[in-house]
């Protein structure tokens, strides 16, 4: 499995599936979630409804993942995840890593060979970027996984460089 860090916008990214950062009643948000609804199109909101109204009648859990349509976007399919709102008071870690094992799952059951994820709970969430980026390279690089590529693609500057430097690490 090759893993990269990039600085740039989720929604433009030409692989198999993206990741979004998403909450737990998976009808949309602002950060990724706002940005792929808006350029992907009414079709994913839809598929998310569905979703709710099946599968998911009391939304997705904390540290779960779901596959819809990309819609619109240049990806074949968006895998919702859901990550943990950051506490100073209760290590939420395992959350976080499940989100990115999760996501690599739904990707293997889907036939996804490359995934784009965004920095997840880092926003909204307030995860400190050191600390989760440390968990999501660590996850990924654990996981079992037929994904040949893995691409963390980081809004800022800042999350680019913390992501890269541990990816460097060893
Ligand atoms: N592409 C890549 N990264 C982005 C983009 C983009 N288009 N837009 C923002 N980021 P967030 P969370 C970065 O808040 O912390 C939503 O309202 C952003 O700078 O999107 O998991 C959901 O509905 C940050 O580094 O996700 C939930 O309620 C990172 O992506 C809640 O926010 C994650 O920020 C989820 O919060």
């Amino acid at each position: 499995m090759r893993i990269e860090a990039v600085q740039g916008d989720i929604t433009e990214q030409h692989v198999d599936a993206v990741v979004n950062a998403a909450n737990t009643s998976l009808l949309g948000g602002g950060g990724v979630d706002g940005a792929i609804h808006r350029r992907g199109g009414g079709e994913i909101l839809e598929a998310c409804r569905r979703l709710r109204a099946t599968d998911y009648p009391d939304g997705l859990p904390v540290g779960s993942a779901v596959a819809t349509t990309a819609g619109e976007l240049p990806a074949q399919w968006v895998i919702h995840t859901v990550g943990p709102t950051y506490s100073s008071s209760e290590d939420r870690s395992a959350s976080l890593a499940s989100c990115y094992r999760e996501s690599l799952r739904v990707a293997d059951s889907l036939g996804a060979r490359s995934v784009a994820f965004p920095a997840v709970s880092t926003g909204v969430y307030r995860y400190p970027v050191e600390a989760a980026a440390e968990i999501a390279v660590a996850e990924v690089r654990a996981t079992d996984s037929a994904v040949e590529l893995v691409r963390f693609v980081l809004f800022d500057e800042r999350t680019r460089s913390v992501f890269a430097e541990v990816l460097d690490r060893d």
